[in-house]
């Protein structure tokens, strides 16, 4: 389908597209086999001037939107999806910058993340604040000019190769979520250490392991907007990032489509490409209609979001839910379609499906995607929103 990109836009699916293929593919295996972080990749994303794209000019970005960002993340993630998350990740971890920082903090740390000398990721996950990202333990003590960190942060993707954290930790935990503040931490300050990283089932190139801060302490300028306007910063990032998830949802879908869809010509049984089967085809009518619903949705919230309306909660959550279900949906397909051969490490749709179950799961999971979207309901049913 034609989504009548700009020349700027198609040029940046274009890029992110070349790189995907030509310096991602060759590598995606063995990435994820050895459970290694792209950093050779990132170095080139970051020469492409990728980094930036939704970060405004003046602070040294593109001056683009969620929806360009978009079109980067899905071309990357058609390919690998670890890589792809280590790129978008740095994203999640700016946006709070972006959204709530003061004039200094955009220009101290924008640049940085735009120009992807520095990766960022956002702190919000704790053993126990998963779904509940009101229930956070860490806290932040204001002590003179500094506040003193003390709690442990889990799952953070990008933990350990960031340099820059956007961290949620209460100033007043009797106040629940409404006592949650946000903070920017630098990698290499005392007190702040990383955990092992993670073994997982999927996007294993990505890096993911716990922030640990042991009365670290971190200039009071550091924090994020006002105190008690943690869980609002943490809310408007995600509202902001989810659809990114769509996109990485959407790319993967068609990385599984298209390999399926070459191997589907190739192979022969009862001497005749499987393709020529109407059961086959029947799958792939499926794979690639619900992954172009995706990518329409996806690419409809994305501008949206773009528009700076009041409220993209809904729409935020519709788009990661819907996509991401598609995607679990067309990866196992991609394997039942190859047979015996999709089980096997030799071919991509293993690695796909494996990939494809943590977007049901990371930056909320699909059962919170439906609570948000079913309180937004229940709002609207209510007048109290448009
Ligand atoms: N934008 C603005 N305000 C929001 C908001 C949003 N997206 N979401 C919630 N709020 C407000 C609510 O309106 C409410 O305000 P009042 O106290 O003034 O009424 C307040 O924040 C608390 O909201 P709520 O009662 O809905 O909070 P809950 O503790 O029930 O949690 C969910 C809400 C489940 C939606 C939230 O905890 C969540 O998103 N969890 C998933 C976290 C996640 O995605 N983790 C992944 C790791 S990060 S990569």
């Amino acid at each position: 389908m034609d989504y009548f990109l700009t020349d700027t836009q198609a040029e940046i699916q274009n890029l992110a597209r070349q790189i995907a293929r030509e310096k991602v593919k060759p590598v995606r295996a063995e990435l994820d086999e050895k459970e290694e972080f792209p950093w050779e990749i990132m170095k080139v994303l970051a020469q492409a001037d990728l980094f930036g794209l939704y970060i405004p000019e003046e602070y040294g970005g593109f001056g683009g939107g969620a929806f360009e960002n978009c079109l980067a993340v899905e071309e990357l993630s058609r390919v690998c999806i670890g890589v792809s998350v280590s790129f978008a990740a740095s994203g999640l971890g700016a946006y709070p910058i972006l959204l709530f920082g003061s004039e200094g903090q955009k220009k101290k740390y924008l640049p940085q993340i735009a120009s992807g000398q520095r990766l960022a990721a956002f702190g919000l996950t704790e053993a126990g604040a998963g779904s509940d990202a009101g229930g956070t333990r860490t806290t932040a003590v204001l002590d003179g000019n500094e506040y003193v960190i003390n709690g442990t942060k889990q799952w953070i993707t990008n933990g350990g190769e960031a340099e820059i954290y956007t961290v949620i930790a209460m100033t007043n935990p009797a106040k629940g979520s409404r006592g949650a503040s946000a903070f920017i931490v630098e990698k290499g300050t005392p007190g702040f250490s990383f955990g092992k990283k993670e073994k997982k089932m999927g996007i294993r190139s990505s890096a993911t392991r716990e922030l640990v801060f042991e009365n670290c302490r971190i200039p009071k300028e550091n924090l994020l907007s006002k105190e008690g306007m943690g869980f609002l910063v943490a809310m408007k990032t995600l509202d902001k990032s989810r659809p990114g998830i769509g996109s990485q949802a959407v790319g993967l879908a068609q990385g599984a489509i298209d390999e399926c869809v070459e191997y589907a010509r190739e192979r022969r049984q009862f001497d005749q490409p499987i393709i020529s089967f109407q059961a086959i085809q029947h799958m792939l009518a499926d794979m690639c209609t619900q992954t172009e619903a995706a990518r329409a949705l996806v690419y409809a919230v994305a501008k949206f979001i773009d528009s700076d309306p009041k409220d993209v909660s809904k729409a935020s959550a519709m788009a990661k839910l819907f996509a991401s279900d598609v995607a679990m949906k067309v990866t196992v397909d991609a394997v039942q379609v190859m047979g015996g051969y999709g089980y096997m490490r030799e071919y991509p749709v293993e690695k796909m499906m494996r990939d494809a179950k943590i977007l049901q799961i990371y930056e909320g999971t699909n059962q919170i995607q439906r609570n948000v979207i079913g309180t937004a309901i229940i709002k609207e049913a209510a007048g109290k929103k448009k």
